[in-house]
């Protein structure tokens, strides 16, 4: 079958890489067999597409479509101006196919839909695919736009640890990554006129509005804190309740407060959906509790009061449990406002497809910071997403590489 211009022949292909028989849905951690599974798989068609592939020191895959140099370019700038399009193709545990892979795939057929237009790009064209964007082994997200951009510190960076407490430069190294050529590449940036990122849309805008694509306004700040309680590890039965110092009936409050403190902001979400109990007997009172707070709201600081309000209730009932808590920020995100020049460009090409916020976090949020970025979405029917449930009717698919090729003609025409 071929793939020419077909974002859904090219997801078909990779449906069954990085299945989860246990969760459900689709595990596929960066530099996991099922992560470079799909690095492979891009590469080829990236290099069937005649790109020219390259792997920069971040894990970050660039395939250039490399438009006629100018006179006045030295071969050096010669891809300068670039327009850069791409997405991720790790997952969440339990994740769907369309996340992230559905931009990767987009940006590919998209390709072959300038090439059958006959467009002549004045500038580079580049897909890119970004490492670990779900922060999802490593704990921080969009890592690799986030070491591209200098938002994350090379050194922090190759001491994260995974679930198993591998460092990211044991693993990057395991799978033939170099992690002392990661950090902010400032020329490559330099040389990039704008990013534009497709994405399957995690919410249910477009549903609601009976539309298949749409461009995004905003995302939502948004926070990730690590959370560790100690306590005292001992006999379930054997210990009177007066004697405990148990991390789970702290972590239960962390818990509660987490929802208590959310729900009293206009729309602001919190969310606990990772929780380590250690050692994890039945017939064992914990020691220790790693627990993760995930929140976010449009107003930074509406964000930063809930976690402290948060923290505050866990330290008093550590307090009386006889426990000790430390809290750690692992990533923090400040609402972020598309580029609006950028943005009214697709709105031009695009003049339909409504301007939806989102409360997901991109590369292209991340990125923002640096260079022009805007966002397509696709509609969701479910409006679900970090599901198995996720999905795209094959028909929207469609409409979203006609969009994206739309809007790519437009900058690469100009
Ligand atoms: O967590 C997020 O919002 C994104 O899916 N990484
Ligand atoms: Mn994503
Ligand atoms: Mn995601």
């Amino acid at each position: 079958m071929t793939t020419h211009g077909d974002a859904n022949a090219l997801l078909s292909e990779i449906d069954g890489i990085g299945i989860d028989s246990d969760r459900g849905g689709y595990t596929r951690p960066v530099f996991s067999d099922a992560e470079l599974e799909l690095r492979d798989w891009f590469d080829a068609h990236a290099t069937a597409r005649g790109l020219s592939v390259e792997h920069d020191g971040n894990g970050i895959i660039w395939a250039w479509w490399d438009a006629p140099a100018p006179a006045d370019r030295s071969e050096h700038r010669a891809r300068s101006g670039a327009i850069v399009t791409g997405s991720h193709l790790d997952s969440v545990p339990g994740g769907g196919n369309f996340d992230g892979p559905l931009g990767v795939a987009s940006a590919l057929a998209a390709v072959d839909l300038l090439r059958d237009r006959g467009v002549t790009p004045v500038r580079p064209l580049a897909v890119a695919v970004f490492p670990e964007e779900e922060g999802s082994r490593f704990g921080l997200a969009c890592l690799g736009s986030r070491l591209l951009s200098g938002a994350a510190a090379s050194e922090t960076v190759r001491a994260l640890t995974d679930d198993t407490g591998r460092t990211y430069a044991d693993v990057a190294t395991a799978a033939g990554f170099d992690p002392t050529s990661i950090g902010p590449d400032p020329e490559r940036l330099a040389d990039i006129a704008a990013f534009v990122e497709l994405h399957v849309e995690q919410g249910r805008g477009l549903v609601d509005l009976g539309q298949p694509v749409a461009l995004a306004g905003a995302i939502i700040a948004h926070g990730r804190w690590h959370v560790r309680i100690d306590g005292r590890g001992d006999h379930a039965g054997a210990t009177r309740m007066a004697d405990r110092q148990d991390p789970v009936v702290v972590a239960a409050e962390t818990v509660r407060a987490l929802r208590a403190h959310t729900l009293i902001v206009d729309d602001a979400r919190g969310t606990v959906g990772r929780i380590k109990v250690t050692p994890g007997g039945t017939n064992v009172i914990a020691s220790a509790v790693d627990l993760w707070l995930d929140v976010r709201h449009r107003d930074d600081e509406a964000v930063r009061r809930i976690v402290s309000e948060v923290v505050a209730a866990t330290g008093r009932v550590a307090d009386a449990e006889g426990c000790a808590v430390t809290v750690t920020e692992q990533s923090f995100s400040p609402t972020v406002f598309f580029d609006p020049a950028l943005r009214e460009r697709m709105q031009g090409v695009l003049p339909h497809a409504p301007v939806l916020d989102t409360g997901a976090g991109h590369d292209a949020g991340v990125l923002a910071a640096v260079i022009p970025t805007g966002m397509l979405f696709v509609r969701n029917p479910t409006g679900s997403s970090h599901t198995p449930s996720e999905t795209a009717e094959a028909a929207d698919v469609t409409a979203g590489v006609e969009a994206l090729a739309d809007v790519l003609e437009h900058l690469l025409t100009r």
